[in-house]
């Protein structure tokens, strides 16, 4: 039998209800943080706040923030909120640079992490009859033990295969009867890429139906190749390891905005140069608040990710309001020649484009000299030169009046783009700045 809900009561429990369960949450957060984490009582006394202050939900602005580099200042041990002998689990999320940050799980904080996860499993129509093939990295990453422990509390059967080696993975498919898969959108284009290569047609070779598809940002054009190259349905995951990793916010059988779990997690969208909170609907910066994390709360916490809240309520019946698709990271933000880009905006062009195929990459050198190589779809990799040419003049044309820039274009044979383990490296930037 298929159910609609994990949790049905949290999952639907009407707005008034759901923000009072979130100011106790909140004001126990706070409360507990003030009591034993010393970052936060230096924070508080050099803004005069305490924790008995907090009222209402719209007090959080009151709230010093939390960055990346408080993460990284204190680690590893620096923001713990519970006794040694509570803390069950570790995992890392390693920026480009420097230390990684550590992020500690209870027991507690472990379970409810699956919990959330099931919620989304269930979301998207999960049955205990499902074999979840789950191809994020295992490890120090929240990727794959994090979906690992909800899909077996769901009941569904998971084969661990962990990343790359695309063979081993099309033969774990067919043996075992795949029928959701979780990766990143770039190794999902990737592997239906292989498929293509190898004469493997999912449709008649493999019992796919489902992927979860998250931990970078990808666009709509992406999602819809994925969909349509492997016959399936593919939903938006999004997730941060400070705030447990997957299954913060997950996309529901409409597809339209992710919901995120507010009963465990606090919403601010801000001007990220002001700090200001932007009206409903308006883009700004996701800042979270933990509201149920034990071993490590974090308050405000600025994930950096640029995105708007969907005001509107979904038809799914879920209360939690929607995201919409991340476009990327305030940091992934390049400068070229005085316009701000970001790769989302060159992605949603190549990924529709149906000459063209999966992989991509874009290089930066010298000053400011920008290169895509994108990779042509097999179907089109033995193409007349001429239509070859007017592919390209065509897509500089499109990129030049996105981005403002004119960039050079190379279209390169399918498969000869590296492909990264764990999430794809988009850009290289050798500038000399
Ligand atoms: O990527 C957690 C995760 C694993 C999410 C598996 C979904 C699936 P981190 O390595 O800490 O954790 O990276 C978090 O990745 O701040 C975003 O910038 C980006 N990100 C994650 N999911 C999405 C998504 C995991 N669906 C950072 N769309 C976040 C866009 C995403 N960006």
């Amino acid at each position: 039998m298929t159910l609609m809900y994990w949790q049905r009561d949290l999952e639907t429990m009407p707005r008034d209800p759901l923000r009072a369960l979130q100011l106790q949450r909140l004001q126990d957060t706070v409360a507990r943080v003030e009591a034993c984490v010393p970052f936060y009582q230096s924070q508080f006394a050099s803004t005069r706040f305490t924790a008995a202050e907090l009222r209402t939900l719209e007090d959080v602005r009151r709230l010093p923030f939390t960055t990346n580099a408080d993460l990284r200042n204190h680690y590893p041990y620096g923001l713990v909120a519970v006794p040694p002998n509570r803390l069950s689990r570790l995992h890392t999320s390693s920026g480009t640079t420097g230390k990684p940050k550590a992020i500690f799980f209870s027991q507690r904080d472990v379970d409810q992490a699956a919990e959330l996860v099931a919620r989304c499993l269930i979301m998207v129509g999960a049955t205990a009859d499902d074999v979840l093939q789950n191809m994020m990295t295992y490890g120090l990453f929240t990727g794959a033990l994090v979906v690992h422990y909800g899909a077996e509390k769901v009941g569904l059967l998971v084969i661990p295969a962990g990343p790359g080696n695309s063979e081993r993975q099309l033969l774990l498919m067919r043996d075992f009867g795949t029928t959701l898969f979780h990766c990143t959108p770039s190794y999902a284009l990737y592997l239906a890429d292989f498929m293509e290569r190898h004469g493997v047609d999912p449709r008649r070779d493999l019992k796919l139906r489902k992927a979860l598809i998250g931990a970078e940002a990808h666009s709509e054009a992406t999602r819809a190749k994925i969909e349509a190259s492997l016959g399936i349905q593919a939903y938006n995951s999004y997730g941060l390891s400070e705030m447990n990793g997957p299954g913060v916010a997950f996309e529901c059988e409409h597809q339209q905005g992710m919901h995120l779990w507010e009963d465990h997690y606090l919403l601010e969208i801000i001007n990220p140069d002001t700090g200001d909170p932007v009206p409903d609907g308006d883009p700004g910066e996701l800042v979270l608040t933990t509201l149920c994390r034990e071993a490590m709360p974090l308050l405000r916490y600025r994930t950096r990710d640029i995105t708007a809240i969907i005001p509107e309520p979904c038809p799914c019946g879920r209360t939690h309001r929607r995201l919409r698709r991340i476009t990327g990271r305030s940091d992934d933000m390049l400068i070229v020649r005085g316009v701000n880009i970001y790769p989302q905006q060159i992605e949603r062009i190549l990924m529709a484009v149906p000459e063209l195929g999966r992989n991509y990459l874009i290089e930066l050198d010298g000053l400011d000299e920008m290169t895509i190589k994108v990779e042509l779809s097999p179907a089109h990799f033995d193409g007349h030169v001429e239509h070859l040419v007017q592919l390209e003049s065509r897509l500089v044309d499109k990129i030049r009046a996105e981005i403002l820039t004119k960039p050079k274009l190379q279209l390169v044979a399918p498969g000869s783009l590296p492909i990264s383990e764990g999430k794809a490296k988009r850009v290289i930037d050798r500038r000399v700045l």
